[in-house]
């Protein structure tokens, strides 16, 4: 069994893999240690990551990418609008308030949810990873944004399951690359512990974190970010500059025609790479639109002037990161600055000065998120061992609960578990019930969370209660904060009391009610939190007065069924059928691909057989032979060219079957002839 590690960038994928003797990033078909995030869908099959990025220009309404900026987000969000006008395919709100993606593929219309397409996404990751390493690929550990929602981790989490992956855990970006950073390091001082910031400039997003490192042991101390500033932007403040330059220079506008904004897009990538290199960069675009050629050319400064907006908002999460940790820039003992849009050379400047010290690469920008989660797959699963190694991450938002009966009182405005809480945590609500309740779970502050997304997370029904409860009985709740950073509500648990013998069990009911409603009244909740597996909240927030009756050994405890409704979030029914449809689709991709390669074969055995026959096999055929088995190749070489231009696997084998029954005879004689010459030549040898 192998262990992995996926980064799902909005660009750029990587997979590592933990070896024996270290971590290795795997190539992908072209070779390429980075995999485009696209996939097509051309005119007979899809193509994707690499050759869904090769295909993007020529089938752009069926080419998509940027899926990380759609999943698990709602279609009115004003962010995703944005987004949406970007990019060339077809997309509408679905019924929940998702996105819903409509594209033409082999005949029919298709409409797809962005975690569908992740799901073919991650298949193809794993279709390389099994390749390379020739085992079934399934546990794993995949990467995402500190600043994913919940409605997003389980996107992430669904669009796996879809490729048939196991995810042992969703990791923080940049805890992964703090892993990767932290577990080689023996040189942190027993003193104290070291603080180092990680700042990660990917393709649409900006992540920082701020950790704590001693011996053995890594802590969060904040996370922040900016999700909608990355490489992207710097390429849009380029493509806006030059579109405008080319109205007017060329009377051209580049925004009414889909390919030439793809094209320019391209370019501009393209150019502030270049300046990250040299002082200035051209742009030459043949027939960009209306048969234009067009031309440009900008300077370093000139750039760096175009994008001193987007300068000023990396500043930002970097300092928000040092004041939730507590610390000063003096503090930091060093910036590791990864991801490859952080590759202008301005960045590191404004970096350095925030700071106050030059930011390091110590980490392959490009390859440390997807090692950090090799290793911590690597660290997860029972078959390898790794050095004990405490990875400490917490929660970005805070998150809180609430019940039919309004708000659960614990932290401020109902927060359970506060931003910056560790991952993962356990509580234990106990609350008065009678039957069937729900319970909320939500986003406490809408002002940590990225602009336009909805603080509502899940609604759990707790219930029915079997049997019946004319007054309220005590019922325990254990909420959980995951591995993956998701809530969700483990169990639910009917206490009820050992019954004496001399009272009945309504009466022993009533009593412990009682004492439930002196303490509710005492602090005006009618919930007692329990921290169970994390020291940073007090284990009773309420005045907890019944604890001698719960504890109570031979009080009996009932399960109370739960069923969780996601906001947003697709059914069990809906992540089956999409399971089904990606196993299709799959087998559809494979039947085209095994008809090409059946198509192939047959083509260049018809070459190899002309020209054998006049050749190899030439005295060993008859003229009349010959002359069949050379007109069966042209016949062949033509119905390839017409009729068999596109025909079934089958067709193809039949007829190389075919024309082997002719050949075969002639190349028989001929390995017979060459054996007996073989044999000759031995017995020559001892005369
Ligand atoms: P994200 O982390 O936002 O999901 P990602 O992980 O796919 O995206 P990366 O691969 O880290 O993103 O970075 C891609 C970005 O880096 C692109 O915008 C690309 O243009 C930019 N980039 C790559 N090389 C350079 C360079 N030499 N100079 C400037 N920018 C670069
Ligand atoms: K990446
Ligand atoms: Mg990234």
């Amino acid at each position: 069994m192998s262990v992995i590690g996926f980064d799902i960038g909005n660009e750029n994928c990587v997979i590592a893999i933990v070896k024996q003797r270290g971590i290795d990033v795997l190539l992908n078909d072209e070779s390429k240690r980075e995999t485009p995030a696209v996939v097509c869908f051309g005119e007979k099959q899809r193509f994707l990551g690499s050759a869904g990025a090769a295909s993007a220009t020529m089938n752009p309404k069926s080419t998509i990418s940027q899926l990380k900026r759609l999943i698990g987000r709602k279609f009115t969000e004003p962010n995703v609008q944005n987004d949406l006008k970007m990019l060339p395919f077809e997309t509408s709100e679905g019924p929940n308030g998702g996105i819903l993606i409509h594209l033409k593929f082999l005949g029919e219309t298709h409409t797809l949810t962005p975690v569908q397409v992740m799901g073919m996404l991650f298949a193809h990751l794993k279709d390389i990873a099994e390749k390379n390493l020739e085992t079934p690929v399934v546990d794993c550990v995949i990467g995402v944004p500190s600043y994913f929602t919940d409605l997003q981790r389980r996107a992430y989490l669904n669009a796996a399951s879809i490729a048939g992956l196991k995810p042992l855990r969703l990791m923080h970006d940049c805890t992964a690359t703090a892993l990767s950073y932290g577990i080689y390091k023996s040189d942190f001082s027993n003193a104290g512990p070291t603080y180092v910031a990680f700042v990660d400039i990917g393709h649409c997003d900006t992540q920082v974190s701020i950790l704590s490192f001693q011996a053995g042991h890594m802590r969060i101390l904040s996370h922040a970010f900016d999700s909608d500033l990355g490489g992207r932007n710097f390429d849009e403040v380029l493509f806006s500059h030059f579109a405008a330059q080319f109205k007017e220079q060329y009377k051209i506008d580049v925004y009414s025609n889909v390919r030439a904004c793809i094209r320019l897009r391209a370019a501009c990538e393209k150019l502030k790479k270049v300046l990250s290199a040299n002082a200035e960069a051209p742009l030459n675009i043949e027939c960009l639109m209306d048969e234009k050629d067009v031309k440009g050319l900008i300077k370093r400064e000139e750039f760096e002037k175009l994008a001193s907006g987007l300068f000023v908002r990396i500043s930002v999460p970097c300092n928000k990161a040092l004041l939730d940790a507590g610390l000063t820039a003096g503090k930091i003992h060093s910036v590791e600055l990864v991801g490859s849009g952080s590759r202008i050379p301005s960045i590191t400047k404004l970096l350095a000065s925030l700071f106050n010290s030059e930011p390091r690469r110590t980490l392959n920008a490009s390859e440390c998120v997807a090692r950090g989660c090799a290793l911590q797959c690597a660290m997860l699963s029972p078959v390898f061992r790794v050095r004990d190694y405490e990875v400490q991450d917490s929660i970005p938002f805070s998150i809180g609960f609430s019940s039919d009966e309004g708000p659960i009182c614990t932290g401020s405005n109902g927060t359970l578990f506060p931003k910056g809480h560790p991952i993962p945590s356990v509580k234990v609500l106990t609350l008065q019930r009678s039957n069937l309740f729900h319970l909320e779970a939500f986003y406490t502050d809408p002002n940590e969370l990225p602009a336009g997304v909805s603080p509502k997370i899940s609604c759990f029904s707790i219930g029915p209660f079997q049997g019946s409860y004319s007054e309220k009985a005590k019922v325990k709740v254990k909420v959980q904060l995951n591995l993956h950073g998701i809530v969700t509500v483990e169990s639910a648990m009917l206490i009820e009391d050992p019954v004496d013998d001399s009272v009945t069990r309504g009466s022993a009911h009533s009593k412990i009610d009682k004492m439930e409603i002196d303490c509710d009244s005492a602090d005006s909740s009618t919930t007692n939190v329990e921290g169970e597996n994390n020291s940073s909240m007090p284990s009773k927030l309420s005045h907890a007065s019944g604890d001698g009756v719960v504890k109570d050994k031979a009080s009996r405890r009932l399960y109370i069924p739960i069923s969780e409704n996601i906001y947003g979030g697709m059914t069990k029914d809906e992540l089956i059928e999409a399971q089904e449809k990606e196993l299709h689709l799959a087998q559809q991709d494979r039947t085209i691909e095994q008809t090409k390669e059946k198509k192939n074969a047959l083509e260049s055995y018809v070459y190899e057989m002309r020209n054998k026959l006049f050749n190899t096999y030439r005295g060993f055929a008859t003229d009349h032979e010959k002359e069949d088995i050379s007109s069966s190749l042209q016949e062949t070489e033509e119905w390839l060219y017409e009729d068999g231009e596109d025909e079934t696997e089958n067709a193809y084998t039949l007829k190389l079957e075919n024309l082997k029954k002719l050949v075969d005879p002639i190349e028989n004689r001929y390995k017979d002839g060459e054996a007996r010459a073989d044999a000759t030549r031995d017995l020559l040898k001892y005369i």
